[in-house]
């Protein structure tokens, strides 16, 4: 096979149709609906539900996006063969903490404050955690937590802490404050308040944990939601021996697989107890792969950038009793679209943030219902704001602000006081030509939704004030 290092293996890509079935619903617009019926299976009720995360993985990062990969990932190129693949996931922020307030409160992590990496979720209303355990089911939260602020590396987080996994809805959680590595002196995790050191690959040791509970959640009979947040391959890049081998030494590569081996260990258990086929198993990263220490493929851009490598991010989903033959999905999906999408799926209430949703329901996409994203999705980060307080993050004058708004086809990004770029992310996916000069009533149209976008995020942080979390 002819080996095209930074080509995109678009769903048109002859090299790509040899791998896997593309389902006309989900990538083209005109031809909505015509296999759903038999594509899909009614919704079951109550099915349990699985978000796994890798940190820093790269929209490179997959074998699957890449003829001549280094990444040896034969686990998530099942799941991508057998499931649905969206290519157009992104995360809501590219970096670290941001993305998971998008999952936790389902509102852009500027309305919470969360501007950075390392930055304290103290802004909430109804968690996702929580609005999951009002609907009947066990929430578990097994890994990387990073939603307390600049803590060391081995703070053990106690479990009444305000901004603790258990104050923020979680029954169960072994959780770490940041990254860390089983292999370096720990502890780093708690067990609900309790230290705990684990052993082995530390992918691989956190899926266990996870496991664990859901097989006891499964033999209570309760319904379960389990947030899986890895810490690789976020450095100090230290996989076990045998998977850097694995990798041909290369040591993020290693990391890599060992996220992969664990997520074959848990679809393996998931079959074991009898429940992968009502289960929704999603995994995706929180962010673009850092520029020179990942890969993010074709995409410009990585980690800490609002240029497509820093937000696009390989994302599968696998849920056998409704997504009965493989697809791709190149509709727009973002992480802050967890919460309603699960709102919708077990009938629960979805927060207002600034009286507006952020995230929308994304069912009927994955159910082939809808071929396109009726809203746009904002994007704003600022890398300068790392390390500043919550009440200084959001300084739009500096030259580092940079802001962007996505939909269907084209992207708009700009950054400090210069011009608005214009790009057509499906046919220039690594944003290579600024096409705002001959389209400059799509850029003004999009410039105008993103402005009023900022408007009411600026509103919203006034009103958030309100809301500081102090409480046990
Ligand atoms: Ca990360």
């Amino acid at each position: 096979m002819k080996k095209c290092k930074d080509r995109p293996l678009s769903q048109k890509d002859p090299a790509l149709k040899t791998r896997i079935k593309i389902i006309p619903w989900v990538v083209a617009g005109s031809m909505a609906g015509t296999t759903l019926a038999s594509a899909l299976q009614p919704v079951s009720a109550r099915p349990n539900i699985i978000f796994c995360m890798s940190d820093d993985q790269g929209y490179g990062q997959v074998a699957y996006n890449r003829i001549d990969s280094k990444y040896l990932t034969p686990v998530l190129d099942d799941m991508a063969s057998k499931g649905l693949r969206l290519d157009r996931y992104y995360a809501a922020s590219p970096v670290c903490s941001p993305t998971r307030a998008s999952i936790i409160t389902g509102g852009h992590p500027y309305r919470v404050k969360v501007c950075h990496a390392s930055f304290p979720l103290q802004f909430c209303r109804t968690t996702l955690p929580q609005m999951m355990q009002q609907n009947g089911y066990r929430v578990g939260h097994f890994g990387k937590w990073h939603l307390m602020g600049r803590e060391r590396l081995d703070y053990i987080i106690p479990a009444g802490h305000p901004l603790s996994p258990g104050s923020m809805g979680f029954d169960t959680w072994v959780s770490a404050v940041n990254f860390f590595d089983c292999s370096e002196p720990g502890p780093f995790l708690s067990k609900m308040g309790t230290p705990v050191e684990l052993k082995g690959d530390t992918s691989d040791a956190v899926m266990a944990e996870a496991i664990q509970f859901m097989k006891t959640s499964t033999e209570e009979g309760h319904p379960f939601i389990a947030f899986v947040w890895f810490a690789s391959p976020h450095d100090p890049y230290k996989p076990l021996p045998e998977y850097q081998r694995l990798a041909n030494g290369n040591k993020i590569a290693g990391e890599v697989c060992g996220v992969d081996h664990s997520m074959g260990t848990l679809r393996n258990a998931l079959k074991a107890m009898g429940v992968s086929d009502n289960t929704l198993l999603w995994f995706m990263s929180d962010n673009g792969a850092p520029p020179n220490r990942g890969d993010n493929g074709f995409l410009d851009g990585g980690k800490n950038g609002l240029k497509e490598g820093g937000l696009r991010v390989p994302s599968i989903i696998e849920w056998p009793s409704v997504i009965k033959e493989p697809g791709v999905c190149t509709v727009p999906i973002v992480s802050t679209d967890l919460y309603a999408t699960l709102a919708d799926l077990v009938g629960g209430k979805m927060p207002e943030w600034g009286g507006t949703h952020d995230g929308m329901s994304v069912l009927p996409i994955i159910k082939g219902e809808l071929t396109s994203r009726p809203q746009p999705i904002a994007f704003w980060h600022d890398k300068e704001s790392f390390g500043k307080n919550y009440n200084d993050g959001v300084d739009e004058t500096r030259e580092t602000n940079e802001r962007a708004l996505v939909d269907n086809r084209y992207k708009i990004y700009c950054k400090g006081a210069g011009a608005y770029e214009l790009y057509d992310v499906v046919d220039d996916p690594g944003e290579k030509n600024n096409i705002a000069g001959a389209f400059p009533e799509i850029t003004e149209k999009m410039v105008q939704k993103l402005e009023a976008w900022q408007a009411s995020v600026r509103i919203g942080l006034d009103a958030n004030k309100l809301l500081i979390r102090t409480e046990k």
